[in-house]
């Protein structure tokens, strides 16, 4: 039998799905893969803060491109701002059309309580949509106390969670279609 893998799935080097164990349902174990060839990907943009959205949107671009998703199988919407995003989430979820579902934009602290505002009700109503419809909807989504701070997170020192994001939508979709393969819808 093979190691038990916790290796999360990275940009480089696939990591197969896994299935282990007896058809009795002890032991059995799963994780998703980095494989993207075949997969299906919806991803929406919030417009707002447009210089951090499109670093975001690049980041995840390449990330699902070099996992092997081809970019006709990738269809992308734009909306005005995170407090969009559930609601564009949810009617791309519903159409079927998507293995997985990634949600990007940039809520960047102001002086007054709107920010806890958007970025709370994006990243409740984004966790929402993701349990009721059943398909997997990423947080790539950067909540951050300044534009510096965002910049550093989308592309920048600290990495580029768009890239993340995109990347665990492929994970994720790997992991939804072998859970029901398993357990069926
Ligand atoms: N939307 C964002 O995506 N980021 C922000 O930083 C932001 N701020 O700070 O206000 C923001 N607001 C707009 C909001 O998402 C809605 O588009 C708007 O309230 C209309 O519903």
């Amino acid at each position: 039998m093979s190691p038990r893998s916790s290796v999360p799935a990275k940009a480089t080097g696939y990591v197969r799905p896994v299935r282990r164990g007896a058809a009795s349902g002890k032991g059995l174990s799963f994780e998703g893969s980095n494989e993207g060839a075949g997969l299906s990907i919806g991803v929406v943009l919030s417009r707002f803060n447009p210089e951090i959205g499109e670093r975001l949107l690049d980041g995840a671009r390449r990330a699902l491109a070099e996992a092997g998703v081809r970019p006709r199988d990738v269809d992308e919407v734009r909306v005005p701002g995170a407090f969009e995003l559930p609601w564009t989430a949810r009617a791309m979820a519903r159409s079927k059309r998507y293995d997985a579902i990634v949600c990007l934009g940039a809520v960047v602290r102001g002086g007054t309580p709107h920010f806890d505002f958007v970025a709370g009700e994006s990243a409740r109503g984004i966790a929402r949509v993701s349990e009721e419809t059943g398909v997997p909807v990423l947080f790539g989504v950067l909540t951050t106390n300044t534009m510096e701070q965002a910049m550093e997170r989308s592309g920048g020192p600290m990495g580029n969670r768009g890239a993340d994001a995109a990347l665990a939508a492929v994970e994720m979709a790997r992991l939804a279609r072998a859970l029901r393969a398993e357990y069926g819808r």
